[in-house]
């Protein structure tokens, strides 16, 4: 469920709620509805007004729903009233998210980070609340590494975010230990970053040849994975956590150790799904966390991926109404808009992962990029060893 205020594009409202559906879906949950009701903010008390949450409250009872989902946050009032008025178990929009990043941990790292996470997003809704998780049973937001530590009470759920965080640290130590040998080997490396489902690990096992975990759902990927290029010796590729709006606070803290995989990126891909109607917004959002990350003076090239999906015949128009059949290609064989979106975030490239669109002529200029980095870096030290004449 989402409020849709008036000020907002409709069809932006309905994006938001897919998403959010396709995150209950990763959760390994079947979305049954999807409720909005038109309004400026948020009830203070119930986010939905109350006719709206009598009307959900049937809506539950007969589809027999056993969890309701908000896309935006929900304070811990919001969640107590809507849970007494609807008998079933409300959760939001980062709980979910909190919820895959559980279900997919596999590292001690991994497992470390998604706990840190639960443990930070639940410690403030839990004050003054009369939520007894133990009592909340099975389902979305329950799960995890978290679960059973979920059910001590604060003071040593304080004591436990502490010794977490000191594990962390420790993580972080070994992970730069790792990246100092790195740059002592000279290796070239090149970081994968962009929204998830983007198709970041197809590409990286692609250009790597090693096997990695790849699916529609969701977040698949959570443990940064470095290997060479296929037919290099010195040029590395990091496939790493996918992104998405609004991601959680303390999550993206917690994962900032992760993502810091990147730091030492001689050259960063954004890859973005060409086929997905928010592409754009995709690359956006991909663009702050980079900022974020302190790697915007970094050489950047987007890689638009899924150009065997971005036919004609499959084109989804981004706010056009061009019909499929209609729509004419350019010299370069593209729809209009995937020129577009091209020629917007140049320097930039049309891929296919699964079909393998040039993704030889993607080796090809990295292996130049990589040459061109290294002439500057040798005429720079030369420039400053030189005596003054
Ligand atoms: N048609 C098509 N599908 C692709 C392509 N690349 C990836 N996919 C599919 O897109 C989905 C997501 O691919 P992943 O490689 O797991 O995406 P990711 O960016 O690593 O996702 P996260 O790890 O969740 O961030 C999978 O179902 C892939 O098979 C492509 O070039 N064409
Ligand atoms: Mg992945």
């Amino acid at each position: 469920m989402a409020i849709d205020p008036p000020q907002r594009d409709p069809y932006e409202t309905l994006h938001l709620l897919s998403e959010l559906k396709e995150l209950v879906v990763s959760a390994g949950g079947e979305a049954l509805e999807i409720v909005t009701q038109r309004r400026e903010k948020p009830d203070a008390r119930t986010y939905l007004g109350q006719g709206k949450v009598e009307e959900l409250k049937e809506m539950v009872k007969e589809r027999g729903a056993t969890l309701v989902v908000c896309d935006d946050e929900l304070s811990a009032s919001q969640l107590r009233n809507l849970e007494e008025k609807l008998q079933v178990r409300v959760i939001d929009r980062s709980q979910v998210i909190l919820d895959i990043f559980a279900r997919r941990a596999q590292s001690k790292e991994g497992k470390i980070q998604v706990e840190l996470a639960q443990l930070q997003y639940l410690l403030p809704r839990l004050v003054g609340s009369q939520r007894q998780l133990s009592r909340l049973g099975g389902g979305i937001g329950t799960r995890g590494p978290g679960e059973t530590k979920l059910e001590v009470d604060r003071r040593l759920m304080r004591t436990r975010i502490h010794r977490l965080k000191g594990d962390l640290e420790k993580v972080k130590k070994n992970r730069s230990l790792i990246r100092a040998n790195r740059r002592k080997k000279d290796f070239f490396m090149v970081s994968l970053l962009g929204y998830t489902n983007a198709g970041k690990s197809s590409l990286f096992q692609a250009l790597t040849g090693s096997e990695t975990f790849i699916s529609s759902r969701l977040f698949s990927t959570l443990d940064p994975k470095v290997r060479l290029l296929k037919g290099t010796s010195d040029i590395l590729l990091s496939d790493t956590v996918g992104l998405i709006r609004k991601i959680p606070h303390h999550l993206f803290t917690a994962f900032r150790a992760t993502l810091e995989e990147s730091q030492d990126a001689d050259l960063i891909w954004l890859v973005v799904d060409g086929s997905d109607p928010k592409a754009l917004e995709h690359i956006a959002v991909a663009r702050e966390v980079i900022a974020t990350l302190g790697l915007h003076d970094r050489p950047l090239w987007t890689l638009v991926n899924k150009l065997d999906l971005t036919t004609p015949g499959s084109l989804t128009t981004p706010g056009s109404l061009t019909a499929p059949g209609r729509v004419s290609l350019d010299a370069a064989g593209y729809a209009p808009w995937l020129t577009l979106l091209l020629r917007a975030n140049s320097p930039s490239l049309a891929v296919s992962a699964t079909r393998g669109d040039h993704l030889e002529e993607l080796s090809a200029l990295v292996l130049a990029e990589r040459n061109r980095q290294r002439k500057e870096r040798w005429e720079k030290t030369l420039e400053t060893s030189l005596p003054d004449v």
